[in-house]
């Protein structure tokens, strides 16, 4: 497959003052959305990965690892990347990527609308998605209007019943995890990631003191990072995500990791929106599935 062109994508699907493709500093093609009110989101055609999210009153409310490069062919540490057609191990194949395939390969633009909600459109390259070892093909839809909406659509192309797990696995930026609580998952059940998968369950907003890796189940609520260092509550609004990730390396695991830049792990909370753990989707032949993330920054 060809690289993208970022001049031949503008002339095709450029929208003047609300979608113009260019090459990123971080060695790829990179589309940027601009709404009217300011909001500013930039989103990379490889991995059909949300890079950034800005907004005038609240900054960047994304969080992207200083040593992020799109050229890399691994997957980029920051922003939203695109967990799917499973989310974490492959459910059967343990020497298959983690999190799936999408957020290493490469995605087509399909449409662009303007503002005042300026939209792009891209789909998941079908040789990439054949390389996932099941029927299913991707859209993933980015909106501007009011919030940041991202959709990934699924769509099951065979003709049996197919299996899906997937994350939008966004990294928020905060001003030091150590000041920030995330609420609305109280007395949700959760699998514990770092207790042998362990079921567990709080009635308090998470702070954070050391890594932290839970899948929430029966999560379909709106859940807010609250950041006094920052002055500001991002708020994740979904549809179609019976579970939410909560996760945080901390030291030693951002140590192994090695691509959070010194400190890193300090600057970034995850809170993905996600159909993860026990909540797997069946698509019949020819179904659909959508997942939304619909993210505010409220100072
Ligand atoms: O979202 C939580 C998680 O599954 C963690 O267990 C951690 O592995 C994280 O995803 C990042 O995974 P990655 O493959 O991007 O390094």
């Amino acid at each position: 497959m060809t690289a993208p062109d970022a001049a031949d994508l503008d002339r095709r699907f450029g929208r003047p003052g609300a979608v113009a493709f260019a090459v990123s500093t971080l060695g790829g093609v990179v589309a940027t959305l601009t709404a009217a009110d300011g909001a500013v989101a930039t989103v990379a055609l490889t991995g059909g990965h949300v890079l950034s999210y800005a907004t005038p009153a609240a900054g960047e409310v994304l969080w992207l690892s200083p040593l992020a490069r799109l050229d890399t062919g691994r997957a980029v540490r920051g922003g939203i990347p695109v967990c799917w057609p499973w989310f974490g191990a492959h459910p059967s194949e343990p020497a298959r990527p983690a999190h799936g395939v999408a957020r290493t390969a490469p995605w087509q633009v399909v449409a662009t609308a303007p503002g005042p909600a300026p939209r792009l459109v891209l789909a998941l390259d079908q040789q990439a998605a054949r390389a996932s070892g099941t029927d299913l093909s991707a859209q993933l839809e980015v909106t501007l209007a009011g919030a940041l909406e991202v959709s990934l659509v699924t769509r099951n192309e065979g003709a049996a019943p197919a299996r899906l797990t997937a994350a939008l696995h966004s990294y928020f930026g905060v001003s030091d995890i150590g000041a920030v609580t995330v609420g609305g998952l109280e007395g949700r059940p959760f699998i514990d990631q770092l207790d042998a998968g362990r079921s567990k369950r709080s009635a308090e907003p998470i702070r954070f003191a050391g890594e932290v890796d839970r899948i929430y189940q029966e999560s379909p609520d709106t859940v807010t990072i609250d950041d006094p260092g920052l002055g500001r509550r991002i708020e994740v609004a979904k549809r179609g995500s019976a579970s939410t990730v909560v996760w945080n390396p901390w030291v030693d695991k951002a140590a192994r990791l090695g691509d959070l830049g010194p400190d890193g792990f300090r600057r970034m909370v995850c809170v993905e929106t996600a159909n993860a753990g026990g909540d797997v989707v069946t698509l019949a032949p020819g179904a659909t599935h959508t997942l939304t993330a619909s993210i505010r920054a409220v100072t």
